[in-house]
C-alpha cells in the first residue's frame, strides 16, 4: 500500500516541477529572444561605443543640409531599407513566429518594423549630444533638414532622448521588441489569439527581466507608455511618404524594394 505520507510528498514534488516547467520555458524564451536580437541587431554594442564620437564635421552636415529632398529620402529609405532586413531576420528567429501564417507574418512585420527600428534607434542614439547614427557617423537632427520633415524628425529624436532615459539593457531591448512586434491588435490577423499567447510569455519573460537587475517597479509600464509615442511617428512617416510620393513619384518608385514593400 502507498503511505500517505509518500504520496503527499510526490504530489508535492508534481506541483513543484509543474511551477519548474513554466519558469524554465520563460527562461527558454527569453535565452531565445535574447540571442535572436544579439545576432540581428546590425551594430555590436562595443562597434557603437566606438563610433560614437565619430561626428560629421560642421561641412559634411551643411553638405547633407544642401542636398535636394529626392536625394536625402533616397538615401534615408535605404538606410532603413537595410535596417528592416535585419529586423525580419529577428523575427524570423523567435521562436513562434514561424509557426504562425505567411500572411499574418506578413502583417505583423509590416505594422511593427518601424517601431521596432525606433526602439532599436536607442542603441545608436547618443543622448548626451543628441546624434544619431547615419551612414556610419553620428549627427543631430539639423542634418535631415533637407527632407523637409521637421515634425517628424523632431518626434524622433524627442522619442530617442525619452527611451535613452530608460537605460534599457541590450535584453530589455531584446524582449521589448519581440513583444512589440508579436501584437495581437494588428489589423487583419487571422491568428490573434496564437500571437496573444506568444506575446503574453515574452511580457513575463520581459518583466522577469526586469526584476533581476532590480531597476524601478514600474520600468515595463514606463517601456508600454513610449508606444502611444510610436504610433504617432509610424502614422506621421506614413503621412510623409505619401505627400512625397505625390510630389516625386518617380523617386519614389526606385525607393529599395522593401522600403516600398513595408509601406505600401
Ligand atoms: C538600426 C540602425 C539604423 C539604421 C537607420 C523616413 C525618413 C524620411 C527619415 C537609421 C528618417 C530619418 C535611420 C536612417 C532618420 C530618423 C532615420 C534615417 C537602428 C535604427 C537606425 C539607427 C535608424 C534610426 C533612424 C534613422 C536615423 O539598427
Amino acid at each position: 500500500m502507498l503511505e500517505p505520507s509518500l504520496f503527499a510528498h510526490s504530489t508535492l514534488e508534481a506541483s513543484q516541477v509543474a511551477s519548474d516547467i513554466s519558469v524554465l520555458e520563460i527562461d527558454q524564451i527569453a535565452q531565445n529572444v535574447i540571442k535572436s536580437h544579439l545576432e540581428t541587431c546590425q551594430y555590436t554594442t562595443e562597434e557603437l561605443k566606438r563610433l560614437v564620437w565619430l561626428l560629421y564635421t560642421q561641412e559634411e552636415i551643411r553638405s547633407l543640409q544642401n542636398q535636394s529632398c529626392e536625394t536625402m529620402w533616397q538615401q534615408c529609405s535605404l538606410q532603413i531599407s537595410n535596417a528592416i532586413q535585419y529586423v525580419v531576420e529577428f523575427a524570423k528567429r523567435i521562436d513562434g513566429f514561424m509557426e504562425l501564417c505567411q500572411n499574418d507574418q506578413i502583417i505583423l512585420l509590416k505594422a511593427g518594423c518601424l517601431e521596432v527600428l525606433l526602439i532599436r534607434m536607442i542603441r545608436a542614439f547618443n543622448p548626451l549630444n543628441n546624434t544619431v547614427l547615419f551612414e556610419g557617423k553620428y549627427g543631430g537632427l539639423q542634418m535631415f533638414k533637407s527632407l523637409g520633415c521637421d515634425d517628424l524628425i523632431g518626434a524622433i529624436f524627442e522619442l530617442g532622448r525619452n527611451l535613452c532615459r530608460l537605460q534599457l539593457s541590450d535584453e530589455e531591448i531584446a524582449l521589448f521588441t519581440a513583444a512589440v512586434l508579436l501584437s495581437p491588435d494588428r489589423p487583419w490577423l487571422t491568428e490573434s489569439k496564437k500571437v496573444q499567447k506568444l506575446q503574453d510569455k515574452i511580457y513575463i519573460a520581459l518583466q522577469h527581466e526586469i526584476q533581476k537587475k532590480h531597476s524601478s517597479e514600474d520600468k515595463l509600464s514606463k517601456m508600454v507608455s513610449k508606444l502611444p509615442l510610436m504610433k504617432t511617428i509610424c502614422n506621421l512617416h506614413l503621412d510623409k511618404l505619401e505627400f512625397f510620393r505625390l510630389l516625386h513619384p518617380e523617386t519614389a518608385m526606385n525607393f529599395p524594394p522593401l522600403y516600398k514593400e513595408v509601406f505600401n
